[in-house]
């Protein structure tokens, strides 16, 4: 008997990205085809201010999103600095299956989507500007060490408020969708896409379209993806220590931990530090985990589509 499918996704959107999934599956999708259009719900959900259409933008006002798909080494496609497109996963899909290459970026990843038929439509809602105005006119984010001597070109008096050096526009008000899908066949398939951290340096990349850091997918050994603040994960090659770790026999919860407990030993991490894994193993086995609190994964199976918090949290912090 064929094995139900099973759809995993990160953060309180699962839900809209697990409905398309399935349905993707339900008129007989693959487990790529179910985890793009899982992608490509939340993109499309403006209310979503981390993907895709109404995502935050950097520090400049300008949205720029990155994306990538995986089924197996072989088969990886990937997206960065989109402007004008609000379905980047789509777009790195098409990367994957119609160029020799697994990375296209910036114009010429706009010229291919032009190419390729995608529809430009603009990413920058009425919300995101103010959030972005709120952010642009506070003072406190003038002096941010995480830029290294970059400063934005902000009217200080503009504000009138009070000075100060807390950091700012921290990850709670940017959240990637990974989606990890099995279908019945057994095939797993692998998606991340994100608008990035909130006002990041313009020309900034994440984690999320880096294949191996923001998502990685073996169908010998499982599928492991990230979201949190990309420069961790970079740093460790989160996703695909996640999927090494299980090749060597570790359960998809230990494989988590084993990554959390790396980047908590690599870095001084700062409250506003998150990262988040979901993992999956060839046979479904899956687990969730995160380095604090808040993280919630959307896990779709036989017992239906539940929200729940990670299976481990690392930190009371
Ligand atoms: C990034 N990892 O660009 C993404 C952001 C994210 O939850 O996942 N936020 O760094």
């Amino acid at each position: 008997m064929p094995a139900t499918p099973t759809i995993l996704s990160t953060w309180s959107f699962g839900p809209v990205a697990n409905a398309a999934g399935l349905a993707a599956i339900a008129t007989g999708g693959s487990a790529l085809d179910a985890a793009v259009a899982a992608a490509g719900a939340v993109e499309l959900d403006a209310s979503v201010n981390s993907v895709g259409v109404g995502g935050i933008p950097d520090a400049d006002g300008q949205v720029s999103l990155d994306a990538c798909v995986m089924t197996n080494p072989d088969r990886c496609g990937s997206v960065a600095f989109i402007r004008k497109y609000p379905n980047p996963a789509a777009i790195a899909r098409r990367v994957m299956e119609k160029t020799i290459h697994v990375m296209l970026v910036g114009e010429g990843a706009e010229q291919f989507a032009a190419r390729e038929g995608f529809a430009p439509s603009p990413l920058l809602t009425c919300e995101a500007i103010d959030e972005w105005r709120k952010w642009r006119t506070d003072p406190r984010n003038l002096d941010q060490v995480r830029y290294r001597g970059w400063l934005p070109p902000v009217n200080v008096e503009e504000s009138g408020r009070a000075g100060g050096n807390a950091a700012r526009g921290e990850p709670d008000s940017h959240d990637t969708v990974s989606i990890l899908v099995r279908d019945a066949k057994g095939e797993l398939a692998g998606v991340c896409s994100t608008s990035g951290m909130a006002f990041k340096v313009p020309g900034r990349v994440g984690d999320s379209p880096i294949i191996g850091h923001g998502l990685y997918v073996d169908q010998r050994a499982g599928a492991a993806a990230a979201t949190g603040t990309g420069e961790l994960i970079m740093g460790t090659c989160g996703s695909f220590l996640a999927v090494e770790l299980m090749r060597s026999g570790m359960e998809p919860i230990a494989a988590i931990e084993a990554v959390l407990r790396r980047i908590e030993s690599s870095f001084k991490l700062r409250t506003e530090h998150q990262i988040a894994l979901i993992a999956m193993a060839p046979d479904g086995r899956w687990a969730s985990g995160a380095l604090r609190g808040g993280f919630v994964h959307c896990i779709s199976d036989a017992q239906g589509t539940r929200v729940e918090p990670a299976m481990k949290v690392m930190r009371a912090d």
